[in-house]
């Protein structure tokens, strides 16, 4: 178990912060009398602090205050609401949140489990060659897609900045993903290559645009949908790293049909959420294989008799996608906060 982390001022400072604004949400004021019958059924649209946007059936949008007692609000969550006045700043209050047939959430240090959004189909999981790929937070995401059963696709991005060369070597890497089954497409903001089947990809669902900061989910956007005018924000020159430019989940609609979600980018992709068998489940090609090792507590590292190690060995397993989840039960007890919840 992890120990308690000491926290710096900044730190303190946030918990702080989030401590006061928990209070405040509890202050709003009481209507009276709310009466379900004068509510509107809507769709969350946008979130941001401590108010969402909602769009009612007619495509009208309300900034709305979240009443307390509805819990967490997220993009793509079907409420009930009292519509505000169209020109009146923040005037109208979500009083009911209805069941969700999918959530995608992550851990936040600080607040527990976060919802990101709701009622999605599809994860569509954007990493870019630039600084570098890293095959480690695609295998995040995608045992988050496979704890919450969501079809999810890997997008590589920025693809025209690598050379024939590199990008054989980079296809060959992704082979592993769709030998497993995962869709993989490569694509470019400059060259257009791969925007159009993104984009047939997204009729009638929706998705969400989930990846670090900076790898190109509001550029693809912008290609696939040139209405939304998302922000894009340059990377910075040392790092090749993104400057978090969408601070905030917006949810868009395809004129076709189908609804995208861009969110914003995430440093690490914590996994803390998810008890361990959980994440060993999340690699789909161990899974023919597990409960057959010798020890029932294997960790499938230098135990005696492990047999997800002998398909390392013997090929069926692929040697990176084994040690990205090692890497990836190492961090999840480092970096674990420990008000996290059972492992
Ligand atoms: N070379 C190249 N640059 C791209 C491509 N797509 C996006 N970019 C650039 O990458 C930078 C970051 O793009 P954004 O779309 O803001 O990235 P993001 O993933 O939305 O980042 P956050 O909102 O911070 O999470 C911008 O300077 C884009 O112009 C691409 O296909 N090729
Ligand atoms: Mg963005
Ligand atoms: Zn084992």
């Amino acid at each position: 178990m992890a120990k308690k982390p000491k926290l710096t001022h900044r730190q303190n400072r946030r918990v702080a912060a989030n401590r006061k604004r928990r209070i405040e949400d509890t202050q709003l004021p009481e209507t009276e009398g709310t009466d379900s019958d004068n509510l509107a059924a809507g769709r969350v649209v946008g979130r941001f602090g401590k108010h969402a946007d909602v769009e009612d059936s007619e495509g009208v949008i309300s900034r709305c205050h979240i009443r307390r007692t509805v819990g967490s609000v997220v993009c793509g969550d079907n409420v009930l609401f009292q519509a505000g006045t169209a020109d009146e700043g923040v005037s109208g209050v979500i009083e009911v949140v209805e069941d969700r047939h999918s959530v995608l959430t992550r851990p936040d240090f600080y607040d527990g489990v976060k919802p990101i959004a709701a009622n999605i189909d599809q994860i569509i999981i954007v990493s870019a060659i630039l600084p570098s790929l890293s095959v480690n937070i695609i295998d995040r995401y995608l045992i988050a897609c496979e704890d919450i059963g969501i079809t999810p696709v890997i997008v590589l991005n920025k693809i025209e900045l690598l050379s024939p060369q590199e990008r054989s070597d980079t296809e060959q890497q992704l082979t592993t993903y769709r030998n497993l089954g995962y869709k993989v497409f490569y694509s470019s903001c400059k060259t257009q290559e791969g925007i159009a089947d993104i984009k047939a990809l997204l009729n009638d669902k929706v998705s969400i645009f989930v990846g670090q900061s900076g790898v190109g989910k509001s550029s693809l956007i912008n290609q696939i949908l040139p209405e939304a005018q998302e922000i894009v924000g340059e990377v910075s020159d040392n790092s090749g790293l993104g400057q978090h430019t969408t601070t905030a989940a917006k949810l868009l609609h395809l004129p076709a049909g189908g609804d995208l979600i861009d969110s914003p980018g995430v440093r690490e992709f914590g996994l803390w959420h998810l008890p361990v068998e959980r994440v060993t489940w999340g690699f789909i090609e161990f899974r023919d294989f597990l409960g057959g090792c010798k020890f029932r507590d294997c960790k499938h590292l230098n135990d005696p008799g492990c047999i997800i190690r002998k398909a390392v060995d013997a090929g069926d397993i692929d040697p990176v996608r084994f040690a990205s989840y090692h890497k990836i039960l190492a961090s999840m007890l480092e970096s674990r906060p420990s008000h996290s919840g059972p492992m």
